[in-house]
């Protein structure tokens, strides 16, 4: 069923498109296991109130984050990297501190707090999917294996006291119930505290129509305007913002309680930048539909015209995003041969809803194809870094953001 109202502010949320029936973006299925497929309406709204861009229906989160959670952040260098310097910048935040304690919501396999655990500062992540938490835990990184909520806050809190910075990268978008967040931040952040956050930024979804950001897990595409919005109403003040490359364009926000930290220029930067793009506007939504659409005509005209040429074409990286992309665009194993990805429990599955092998990369490498579609292109510096050979032996990527192009040698 699509909501009818905003769930941060329960004013009307306005449609503007539908991208029709979708399965879950990690559902990769043995195909021997594929009878009892999930779907669900992929239909996002927006709401001219609080300006919280976000989906009419989710399913029930234990269908997204269980123990056989297919995504592992470990698996890309360039995001070891990046969160190496997010570490990094959370420890401005601990000088003059005594004994601090970091929390990071959905730590995944440690990525992150591994640089806080190595220095002996005080860490606990939580994180609701069983078998990433046992990989973190095999790490020497404190985990609690729980989704965050009051109770857990109230749990950590007692256990370990207030937080001197509390964290979530790629987080916050999934979580439906942002007032019960908002809550257990404040009520687990300690009074000087910091909460800092990044997830995909709405302004570079709608810039490079890259729709594939939409899926069951991401409830949210925030802007700096919804953050401002929906944290305001717990007293938490936003007083920095900075924009990332991660996930083809995503923003950091950073929260404090209300006066503890002097608010800086890149807040009003972005929030006048916001409206000059026209993110407080539904017509801008009416026009991402239309470009959706037209991503989508082109990126089947251009599989068409390989197919029809004899090419063989394979995927790269079976991304959650591709989900999205091939459902969409309605593109299964008649146009894309298999998908090579190197997450082991993605490998010998289908995708979900157009059911394309999932391979490891060996037979890429072995009996290379001549068109690669790139759909971790979020990943692109670090893949072409290391996929030199293929444009060398004459191979071709097919990219789709932010329009359909080909990339040769
Ligand atoms: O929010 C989420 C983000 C953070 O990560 C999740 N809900 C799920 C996930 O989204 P994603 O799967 O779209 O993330 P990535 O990082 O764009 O996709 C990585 C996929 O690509 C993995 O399956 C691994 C694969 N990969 C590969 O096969 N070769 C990745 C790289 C860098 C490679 O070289
Ligand atoms: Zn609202």
């Amino acid at each position: 069923m699509l909501r009818k109202t905003c769930r941060v502010c329960a004013k009307a949320l306005s449609p503007f498109m539908s991208f029709g029936k979708m399965p879950l973006a990690n559902a990769f299925t043995k195909p021997e296991h594929l009878k009892d497929e999930y779907f669900f309406e992929l239909a996002p709204g927006f709401c001219t109130s609080c300006f919280t861009f976000q989906l009419m229906e989710q399913p029930d989160p234990s269908h997204m984050f269980h123990d056989h959670y297919a995504f592992f952040s470990g698996t890309s260098q360039h995001m070891a990297r990046h969160f190496e310097a997010m570490a990094n910048d959370l420890r401005t935040f601990l000088t003059d501190q005594q004994d601090p304690l970091v929390v990071e919501l959905g730590s995944n396999d440690g990525i992150m707090l591994q640089h806080f655990a190595r220095l002996g500062v005080r860490h606990v992540g939580v994180e609701p999917s069983e078998n990433v938490v046992q990989v973190a835990r095999d790490k020497g990184i404190q985990t609690v294996c729980a989704f965050f909520n009051p109770q857990t806050a109230e749990d950590i809190r007692k256990q370990h006291g207030p937080a001197q910075v509390i964290s979530a990268a790629n987080v916050m978008c999934h979580i439906p119930n942002m007032q019960g967040v908002a809550k257990a931040v404040d009520h687990l952040l300690a009074k000087e505290g910091v909460f800092v956050f990044e997830d995909p930024y709405l302004g570079s979804m709608i810039e490079k129509t890259s729709y594939d950001q939409l899926y069951d897990a991401h409830v949210y595409i925030f802007s700096v305007h919804a953050v401002h919005h929906i944290f305001a109403s717990v007293g938490l003040t936003l007083f920095h913002v900075e924009p990332q490359p991660t996930h083809g364009g995503s923003m950091r926000y950073y929260l404090c309680r209300t006066g503890q930290h002097p608010r800086r220029e890149t807040v009003d930067h972005y929030l006048h930048r916001e409206k000059e793009q026209g993110l407080t506007s539904l017509a801008t939504f009416r026009q991402f539909r239309q470009a959706c659409e037209q991503n989508r005509a082109d990126f089947r005209a251009m599989l068409q015209a390989f197919q029809s040429q004899g090419k063989r074409v394979v995927g790269y990286a079976a991304a959650a995003k591709s989900t999205t992309v091939l459902n969409y665009c309605d593109i299964g194993p008649d146009l894309i041969e298999y998908i090579a990805d190197t997450t082991p429990i993605k490998q010998g599955t289908v995708t979900p809803g157009m059911h394309i092998p999932v391979r490891s990369f060996e037979g890429f490498y072995d009996n290379p194809p001549d068109v690669a579609v790139l759909f971790a292109w979020n990943h692109a510096k670090e893949i072409f870094a290391k996929e030199k050979h293929f444009l060398e032996r004459g191979g071709q990527w097919l990219l789709f953001r932010p329009h359909v192009h080909k990339l040769t040698a």
